[in-house]
């Protein structure tokens, strides 16, 4: 080989390394997405793996609320084919339970019983070793319909004739109250109330069919981990400020007829409001505070102890399922991410809704395989 041919084959050599360099280079960037003006393809990457069938999914800007102020944050939401938006919750750990001390509560709120606040302890660590989708908001009544309509289906309240309903001062059951006559107005765009636990299930049921994956109600930790949104030491997602449910949450406002009210807050909402209608959390999630209590999978127990700390679902059996949230007529001592509140499967009442997610397993090297995914030919994903 002679020189010049040397100086050629050299030449090859470093330009095809370049390349290869350059190439990973690339990959590494748009993997991690450190670069802005590759942040939107590197996010379509991460959104598509393991999209479930027939979904799709668009990023937008918006304003959340954290402990430390509101914030604009670019958050991704995916929609099912009933048009429902999720958020991706990814492998997670967080300081499940009360911030507050069970006579810490009782003394800041007085009218409650201080046994109530002793079911959000110990506090713990959980850790959530599975992924899952979140609806951004509960039910709706236009969805909650929509299920009706193709099934046929009868609510606990329709088939018993009654609900609990708050009428001329108090809460009582009310003949002939159920999810299409709830004694205030709503329209489609409300959460869907008076449906029991029971109602709820068999919506989820519904829908599994129908989408061909697994919907069902978020476990407390799901819940709950998703509600604070990373705001684990403060009483809310927007911190400790019980003023601060202004504009963020659809709560008893200062006014209304309950006797109870959240001090200096008037949402202009007496009942319900359309979902959304407020700042949400940092994961973008709305009304995880106020607007209708929402039932998750978990049978209840008084307190955490004895329970597991990974991927935790409750105990095993019992007569009764949590509630979380608060509603549009819950005070501030019940209406905060640590509260427990818990009824007969077959509750309802006015203030009572759900939202669901969606389950899937997530491996550490971040491949996504859905344990749930039933035949669905034209799914590309
Ligand atoms: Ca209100």
């Amino acid at each position: 080989m002679n020189h010049l041919s040397r100086i050629f084959l050299w030449t090859v050599l470093f330009l095809l390394l370049t390349s290869s360099l350059q190439a990973t280079a690339k990959l590494e960037i748009a993997e991690f997405a450190v670069s802005s003006d590759i942040k939107e393809s590197a996010s379509n990457v991460n959104a598509l793996k393991g999209l479930p069938c027939g979904w799709s999914f668009q990023s937008r800007q918006l304003t959340v609320a954290t402990p430390q102020g509101d914030s604009l944050r670019e958050i991704t939401f995916y929609q099912n084919s009933l048009g429902m938006e999720f958020v991706k919750i990814l492998l997670g750990s967080f300081m499940m339970g009360d911030t507050l001390s069970p006579q810490e509560v009782h003394s800041k709120w007085p009218g409650g019983q201080l046994e109530w606040y002793k079911r959000s302890h110990p506090r713990r660590r959980v850790q959530l070793t599975q992924g899952f989708y979140i609806a951004s908001a509960p039910v709706t009544r236009g969805q909650f319909a929509h299920f009706v309509h193709q099934t046929g289906y009868k609510t606990d309240a329709e088939k018993q004739g009654r609900a609990r309903a708050f009428k001329d001062g108090k809460w009582d059951w009310q003949d002939g109250v159920d999810w299409k006559n709830p004694l205030f107005d709503q329209t489609n765009a409300h959460p869907v109330v008076c449906v029991s636990y029971n109602d709820a299930i068999a919506f989820c049921q519904w829908l599994s069919q129908k989408e061909g994956q697994t919907y069902t109600l978020p476990t407390e930790a799901q819940w709950e981990y998703a509600a604070r949104a990373g705001a684990d030491s403060t009483t809310w997602y927007w911190g400790d400020d019980e003023s601060g449910a202004q504009g963020r949450a659809n709560t008893a406002d200062e006014g209304n007829n309950l006797r109870y009210a959240f001090e200096g807050v008037k949402d202009g909402y007496e009942f319900t409001s359309p979902i959304a209608s407020f700042t949400p959390n940092a994961f973008g999630l709305h009304d995880t505070i106020g607007n209708v209590w929402e039932w998750c999978l978990d049978w209840f127990q008084d307190s955490y102890s004895g329970l597991d700390t990974i991927d935790p679902e409750g105990p095993p059996s019992g007569s009764l399922r949590v509630l979380r949230g608060g509603s549009w007529s819950t005070n501030p001592r019940l209406c905060r991410a640590a509260f427990r509140y818990r009824y007969a499967p077959d509750s309802r009442r006015t203030s009572y809704g759900f939202r669901v997610v969606v389950v899937f397993s997530e491996t550490r090297n971040n491949s996504v395989k859905h344990s749930t995914v039933l035949d669905c030919p034209a799914c590309l994903h």
